[in-house]
């Protein structure tokens, strides 16, 4: 049993003054009158999917903004990544120190009572986040080591209680007010996994835990208004032994979307899965690929650590920020890229020199245009010689590799359109467009404008497109069984075909959540005249026809995955379509999804699906 502190505070019984500057004190001004939170909807009939985060207004900010900062901080600093064991010996870590180098708990708490990061500057924070493009941030509100940085009132174990720093400042109010005024959004990083909470480690109290950390969240949405929480520690896991579930992610997703329905908030708030959360969180990686079925945000650091490690000096170049963030745009998705504040508070001053660099490069010749609301185009496959990303009918060619004089750069079309323009951002030289081979040789006539990359500009005639469709959804019948026998129990016409059952819904109130099916038949009607590549997130079994061709044949019972198929279509074309699903037991997902050259990854439009 893990017993580093003392107990989680009781209450404190505050005299009127203690309770006037309570209040006078609380982050964000006066505490939030005490208001119930609504209750979540939950159990038969309840569908836990509100929208498509690949194209809901609740999202749009995120998708278009790509690039933001991850920010470390925490008790972890007050260390700087070196620890001295009473033997002398030195241990080096950044935020997992006290695991790492096995610091006794006494001695850590010890260490934090130091902790005085008066030299946080949050406007200095968001004026280099602003330098470097990233128009968003993400800042450590509690890491694994439990360590509040805001003044929770659920322990003492916080920077306001537990520290030596000024017990009228707060840090993260400081941080939300700046970003407010900078037009940047905040969103906090909460490790799940708690190595100081005493009910953390055995399941028989965790629920003492989780109604602290429900708590904790709920201080955070109702006194700094994130616009995103990132989880983190929900992987199993011992010392402490992790017992966090798909289950209790769950249950904690319906919590906080009963608290705002706007936020956004990661895959890891589950399991870190594709039904979990708005987004995947890939890390010290970028995907190759866009990810099937989940937006996502490749997370690094900007050295070797997260947290502040004085003696790291292992900065990536402003050139390799740059590009890692052209291939993650080209492919659809976000960066989020990390700066660890040393003990007194202070961004080190290579990271920011380096985002500077980085931002400059965002900055000059509106090179920006190809990571800001662009993202993955299906026309062209990903070159050699650099990426490419697509912004309405602009495509952004970014060369790291520019050519020899006289040499074309080629470019492979997966579907006929045509360049009307090329342009490269930054310089007047023309650049020939030629019909090659299996797309364009495009030919520039001068250099490179710089060392990091070059961005030809590429503005196309797309493939035709059919009008938008008028459809209303798909006819759907679902049974009380799983194997679609007798009559159907309800049948209705579903707009699109996306369901986050989990472990409490299904289709109706009369179905039970388990051992139900459903099956959805009428049209599809594509825009364009393509190769479309149709995506299902199922649990348990899914079965896709497509003018009686199956597409999909996913029958084995299995937890929540993607499957794939492509069929050709013709655009303004209704072709029949026939998804037979079943649910038996545990969580339930169904979403259909369609991609081709010309229609980015979504959940199928309601106006595209006609009842049959
Ligand atoms: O254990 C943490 C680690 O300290 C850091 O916070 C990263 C950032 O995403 N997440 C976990 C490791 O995956």
């Amino acid at each position: 049993m893990l017993r580093w502190h003392s107990r989680p505070r009781p209450p404190r019984l505050l005299g009127v003054l203690g309770l006037l500057s309570a209040l006078l004190l609380t982050t964000g001004g006066p505490a939030a009158a005490a208001k119930p939170a609504p209750r979540p909807a939950t159990g038969p009939g309840t569908n836990h999917a509100t929208d498509d985060p690949f194209t809901a207004d609740r999202t749009s900010w995120w998708r278009q903004d790509r690039f933001g900062m991850f920010i470390h901080f925490g008790a972890y600093s007050n260390l700087e990544g070196e620890y001295t064991r009473p033997d002398g010996t030195v241990c080096r870590d950044a935020e997992w120190i006290k695991r790492e180098c096995k610091i006794p708990n006494d001695a850590y708490e010890k260490q934090a009572a130091t902790f005085n990061p008066a030299d946080f500057d949050a406007k200095a924070i968001v004026r280099a986040a602003k330098d470097a493009g990233q128009r968003y941030i993400v800042i450590t509100s509690k890491h694994h080591d439990g360590y509040a940085m805001w003044p929770t009132k659920q322990n003492s174990w916080n920077l306001r209680d537990h520290s030596a720093f000024d017990p009228h400042r707060d840090i993260l109010a400081e941080l939300k007010r700046a970003a407010d005024a900078a037009g940047i959004k905040l969103g906090f990083y909460y490790s799940i996994w708690d190595w100081h909470d005493p009910d953390f480690a055995d399941p028989a109290t965790f629920p003492r835990y989780k109604k602290r950390m429900y708590a904790q969240l709920k201080e955070l949405v109702d006194n700094y208004d994130p616009a995103l929480l990132w989880f983190d520690g929900e992987w199993d896991a011992v010392d402490p032994v992790n017992t966090w579930s798909r289950k209790d992610g769950a249950e904690l997703q319906t919590y906080l979307h009963a608290l705002n329905p706007e936020l956004i908030v990661n895959n890891r708030v589950g399991k870190r899965g594709v039904v979990d959360g708005d987004f995947g969180t890939p890390e010290q990686e970028i995907p190759a690929a866009p990810v099937d079925g989940q937006l996502w945000e490749s997370c690094m650091t900007l050295n070797d650590h997260w947290g502040f490690a004085r003696y790291d000096t292992h900065w990536k170049s402003p050139a390799t920020i740059v590009r890692n963030l052209l291939d993650i745009a080209s492919r659809g998705g976000n960066y989020l890229l990390n700066v660890g504040p040393d003990k007194r508070g202070r961004v080190p001053q290579p990271s920011v020199d380096r985002l500077r660099e980085a931002g400059r490069w965002l900055r000059a010749h509106g090179q920006g245009d190809a990571v800001y609301g662009a993202g993955y185009t299906g026309l062209v496959a990903t070159p050699s010689w650099g990426a490419v990303a697509r912004r309405g009918n602009d495509l952004y060619a970014s060369v790291t590799a520019w050519p020899a004089a006289g040499r074309p750069l080629h470019l492979t079309a997966r579907e006929a359109f045509t360049i009307t323009s090329a342009r490269v951002l930054g310089s007047g030289q023309r650049v020939t467009v030629t019909p090659a081979g299996d797309g364009f040789d495009l030919t520039p006539s001068g250099a490179a404008t710089g060392p990091v990359a070059s961005v030809i500009r590429l503005t196309v005639k797309p493939p035709a497109a059919a009008p938008p469709g008028t459809g209303r959804g798909l006819t759907a019948r679902s049974w009380a069984n799983d194997t679609f026998t007798g009559p159907p129990a309800v049948t209705t016409v579903d707009p699109t075909v996306n369901k986050s059952y989990r472990f409490d819904g299904s289709p109706d109130p009369s179905i039970p959540a388990e051992h139900f099916s459903t099956r959805w038949t009428g049209s599809i009607q594509p825009r364009f005249s393509e190769t479309y590549t149709l995506t299902t997130v199922s649990d348990d079994t899914v079965r896709l026809w497509i003018d009686g061709r199956l597409v999909i044949d996913s029958a084995t019972p299995h937890g929540p995955q993607t499957d794939k198929g492509t069929v050709t279509l013709t655009a303004g074309h209704r072709h029949d379509i026939r998804i037979d699903y079943t649910q038996q037991t545990g969580e339930a997902y169904m979403k259909l999804f369609w991609s081709s050259p010309s229609q980015s990854q979504q959940i199928v439009p309601r106006r595209q699906l006609y009842a049959g």
